[in-house]
């Protein structure tokens, strides 16, 4: 077998990350940068569901591109230079990747991530990786770090957690632990009891870690930078032993801390199986208690509990630098990185003027909420559709009278034949072979002021007028006058004699609601006077829906005469016929699809054609 490496990393080392690890890949390139590394230890991410392509991060702050491969191969063939891989393929990958990643002879570390992988898989893994030389971390861990080199991953937490355990520059003491998260609270105790970490690695909590205790101790021991050992162990298993066994054989020489964790067990009268898939005691001497005993007799240091791991790591820490073993360095302090704006605004740190505003809908939290009200209160209230509008577009709790004429609005508009020039435009999309949406919107674009679209200027022109104090016939002369046709009057079909059901169902619905219709009785004069003058001349759909929502939103109690004008001033009435006719317009263009009407093509027979004669010279 090919002898492992002593040093896993260094101020050099280039490293490839299996797997879309965004977040992870930033934490290592701020952890680099804050390490004051000249590059990146990332030189490209391996992720087969892609293909080839960039990612962008930041270093520093500059924005700098790492490429992602599809294929190891490639990644492999393009960075002879990288010996490190860091595995982040769930726990099914993990093991097919992991023994493809072992037949580049250029890689010598592996760490692997993923949980849950099968114990027969990890010990095949770590059999081939013996044969090659490739030192395993993992599975089942973050991983491990080298201040000032290497961080694997998400090791070491976030940027404040590195800075605030000094984890941008090396230290003396070097710590091997198998739970991540602990290996973060030895970063922390390290860091305030000595001169910091030189190098900690997790092993992962699995009953066969692909590297083991002694592994990585005995490496430490062979690292002239290394000046104390802690070892952070815990119930199950029987590795500690080694290291008493290496102690007493003088194999190990450097002062040795050492706790294991998981004593309480002992206060259960029956076996406990801790977190880890390996922390559980089959016998007497895989107990904790029993192997912090046989370490302090091997002559390590052991505390008395725990909460007395920082005081021993001190003491012995203190005999070194009072021995001359350790010379503390100068403090440097370490480059800023900027910090991500998501965190800063999290923290509060900083604010920024919003680019959007809203007053409607918001979607952030546990339950969406439209204006005000959460979703689940919105179905509980009954409030239906038309309250629905009532709050996305009034931003109001509209009374039930005003929900249900909306909601009679909607229905009455929702359709009116083919032969409107919605519908008509819609269907010859639709023939065309367009798709829904294409045909729905060449649909909606038809409407305007002589088509559906004239609630909004009829709620205007009667209310400006009525506002004004003009009779009705002073208003009719006047649009006469001016030469103007007056908004929601008329219809091409509809008339006194062919009266129009739509408005007349609306009209006995608000006449009997409505707590004023003052507008609508204005209007209906008005209709008087046209009618009289030509029969179609009638208060169509649009004017009767324009000048009978100004008296809902002047009356009912929820607006003030401004807001009420403003709604109008800014098209919230025409809104209502381009909702309801969406509902039909969608079924005509469905009606089409169903009936297999193919092209449209206009018959010539209905075109005069009315060419300019030959012009001769
Ligand atoms: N005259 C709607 O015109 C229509 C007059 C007027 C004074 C008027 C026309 C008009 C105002 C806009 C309006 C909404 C184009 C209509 C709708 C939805 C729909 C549609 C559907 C659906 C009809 C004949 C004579 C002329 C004109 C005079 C006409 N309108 N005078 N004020 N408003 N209205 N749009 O039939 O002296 O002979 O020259 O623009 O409210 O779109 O079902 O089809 O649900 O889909 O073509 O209901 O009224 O009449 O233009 O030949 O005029 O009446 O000046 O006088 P017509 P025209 P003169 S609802």
């Amino acid at each position: 077998p090919i002898a492992k490496a002593t040093t896993l990393f260094s101020k050099h080392t280039k490293s490839i990350v299996w797997g879309m690890q965004t977040r992870a890949v930033q934490g290592m390139l701020d952890f680099d940068y804050v390490c004051s590394r000249d590059e990146p230890s990332l030189a490209a991410m391996v992720y087969p569901f892609t293909g080839d392509h960039k990612q962008k991060f930041y270093w520093g702050h500059k924005e700098i591109l790492i490429p992602v491969y599809k294929n190891m191969q490639d990644a492999m063939k393009k960075h002879p230079d990288v010996d490190v891989l860091i595995n982040f393929a769930s726990l099914r990958s993990a093991f097919d990747s992991t023994l493809e990643t072992m037949q580049y002879p250029q890689i010598h570390t592996i760490a692997i991530i993923a949980e849950g992988i099968p114990e027969a898989h990890t010990r095949k893994i770590i059999k081939i990786a013996d044969k090659k030389g490739v030192t395993i971390i993992g599975p089942a861990t973050v991983g491990g770090i080298k201040p000032g080199c290497f961080k694997i991953g998400n090791t070491g937490g976030m940027l404040d957690n590195i800075l605030a355990s000094k984890l941008y520059r090396p230290g003396s003491v070097a710590y091997v632990s198998r739970s991540g998260g602990m290996s973060n609270e030895l970063n922390n105790i390290i860091s305030r009891t000595t001169d910091g970490v030189f190098e900690g690695v997790a092993i992962g909590g699995d009953r066969y870690p692909g590297s083991v205790f002694t592994d990585h101790v005995l490496r430490y021991q062979d690292t002239p930078g290394v000046k104390m050992i802690v070892v952070l162990g815990e119930i199950g298993g029987t590795e500690e032993y080694k290291i008493c066994q290496a102690i007493k054989q003088g194999r190990i020489t450097k002062p040795v801390v050492c706790w294991c964790i998981g004593t309480c067990a002992t206060m259960f009268s029956s076996e406990v199986q801790f977190g880890h898939a390996g922390a559980c005691a089959n016998q007497d001497s895989e107990t904790a208690t029993t192997k912090n005993r046989a370490l302090k007799e091997a002559g390590a240091f052991v505390p008395k509990s725990f909460d007395e791991l920082g005081e021993i790591i001190k003491s012995v820490y203190d005999d070194l630098v009072a021995k001359g073993v350790i010379q503390p360095a100068e403090e440097m302090p370490p480059p800023t990185v900027p910090m991500d704006y998501s965190w800063a605004r999290e923290l509060g740190l900083i604010r920024k003027p919003a680019s959007f505003m809203t007053s409607i809908c918001d979607e952030r939290g546990q339950e969406l909420i439209y204006a005000g009200m959460p979703i689940t209160e919105v179905f509980k209230s009954e409030i239906g559709l038309g309250g629905t509008l009532g709050l996305l577009w009034f931003q109001r709790r509209l009374p039930r009278y005003a929900c249900q004429f909306i909601e009679m609005c909607l229905m009455v508009t929702a359709d009116h034949g083919p032969a409107v020039s919605g519908a008509h435009n819609t269907i010859v999309c639709a023939r065309a072979g367009k798709d829904l949406i294409s045909s729905l919107t060449s649909g909606l674009l038809t409407i305007g002021d002589r088509f559906g679209g004239a609630l909004d200027a009829a709620a205007k022109q009667f209310s400006k007028a009525f506002d004004s104090g003009m009779l009705p016939m002073e208003f009719v002369n006047k649009m006469k006058k001016d030469g103007k046709l007056i908004m929601g009057i008329g219809h091409r079909v509809k008339s006194i004699n062919n009266p129009d059901m739509r408005v007349q169902i609306l009209k006995d619905f608000v006449k009997a609601n409505f707590p004023s219709t003052q507008l609508l009785d204005y209007a209906l004069d008005v209709e008087k006077i046209t009618t009289s003058k030509k029969p179609n001349l009638i208060l169509n759909v649009d004017g009767f829906i324009g000048v009978a929502f100004v008296d809902l939103l002047r009356t009912c109690g929820g607006f003030t005469r401004d807001e009420a004008d403003e709604f109008v001033e800014i098209g919230a009435l025409n809104g209502i016929f381009v909702l309801g006719r969406s509902m039909g317009f969608i079924g005509h263009y469905l009606d089409q699809k169903r009936l297999k009407q193919g092209l449209y093509r206009h018959p010539w027979d209905d075109i005069s054609y009315v060419l300019p004669e030959h012009m001769s010279m």
